[in-house]
């Protein structure tokens, strides 16, 4: 069950200055970042063509996290755009900073949130458990090459999600593959695969209907893991089917990062035609929930599920994927 965490516990990982202890996390010194100045990288990933449409945004099903302001539902009108269908791989991300020599804020700050039961890495490492989330643990270099902690590396994960990546870290990929993120409505468009209302991807069934539909959390949250879907942490970004659209698990497995800044009450004042969120705030939308998602406590693994971060965060449980330049929607 939950422990400290609240029913309206979502299960992210705590902001960055929160696994520091309270403290404000600061870079270290002499770690540059780049990543602009290198000419536009190959972005391999297939596309899913959405096409423009109205769709209702927001939760239909009854089951919202009310502190999450998944509610008023809203009708919303997009033009059509394409979208990866996978989220950002390690193969991908690693061509990235192969061509640019970019550095992650987990490598900038020398730390990133990692689910206890991940951590690869010795006990000097780890800065403690996160309060009021104690499941989640700062480790010193843990990374997006490092998911565990300094003693993991990406063996046999060159197809699973790219995670330990904040917001920036997401839009600095952007930038270089010619890409941008999704705005949360189109994110919501897209999860929904053209089924109108319906609680997940692939319909109103619940996940475990007929075999299990995306890589969530079975047993006992969050000591004992009952891999009935079969993974712990991150599954391959195609180990389950695809939705409507062609996307892959829009809900479970990692969550991803929306340009949208977040606002619990953004929807009681959404534009109509291609909203794009409040203009300022201090946390960005995060969609779809994650490998550590149980209905005793977390049930975001919903298409109008809603959570969020401070765009410097990273943790063992969020990724993205992209969508193209407005210049270029059909
Ligand atoms: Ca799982
Ligand atoms: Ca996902
Ligand atoms: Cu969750």
């Amino acid at each position: 069950m939950g422990e400290a965490c609240g029913p309206d516990c979502a299960c992210g990982a705590p902001p960055r200055d929160v696994l520091s202890g309270g403290r404000a996390a600061l870079p270290l010194l002499g770690a540059p970042r780049t990543g602009g100045a290198a000419p536009a990288g190959r972005h391999a990933i297939a596309q899913a063509r959405i096409p423009a449409g109205t769709f209702v945004m927001g939760d239909s099903s009854g089951d919202e996290n009310r502190g999450d302001g998944e509610t008023p539902r809203h009708t919303v009108a997009l033009e059509g755009y394409a979208i990866d269908a996978t989220t950002v791989t390690n193969a991908d991300f690693a061509r990235f900073v192969e061509a640019t020599g970019y550095r992650t804020e987990a490598e900038t700050f020398g730390f990133s949130a990692v689910f206890h039961l991940a951590v690869s890495a010795p006990d000097d490492d780890i800065m403690g458990p996160a309060a009021g989330t104690p499941w989640w643990y700062g480790v010193r270099g843990a990374d997006w090459a490092h998911p565990g902690g300094s003693r993991s590396d990406l063996d046999g994960l060159a197809d699973h999600p790219v995670v330990h990546v904040s917001w920036n870290d997401a839009a600095a990929y952007c930038d270089w593959a010619g890409r941008r993120l999704p705005t949360e409505a189109e994110w919501e468009y897209a999860a929904r695969g053209g089924l109108d209302g319906a609680k997940y991807p692939w319909g109103d069934q619940e996940p475990d209907d007929g075999g299990w539909r995306t890589n969530i959390w079975q047993g006992s949250f969050p000591r004992e893991n009952t891999l009935e879907d079969g993974w712990l942490t991150t599954a391959p970004v195609r180990a389950f089917a695809a939705n409507g659209y062609g996307l892959f698990q829009p809900v479970g497995n990692v969550w991803e990062w929306c340009a949208d800044w977040f606002d619990p009450r953004a929807y009681e004042r959404s534009a109509e035609t291609d909203p794009r969120g409040p203009s300022l705030g201090m946390a960005r939308v995060l969609r779809g929930g994650s490998y550590l998602c149980h209905i005793s406590y977390c049930n975001r693994y919903r298409n109008s599920a809603r959570s969020s971060n401070t765009p410097d965060s990273s943790m063992g449980n969020a990724g993205f994927r992209t969508v193209s330049l407005r210049t270029e929607n059909a």
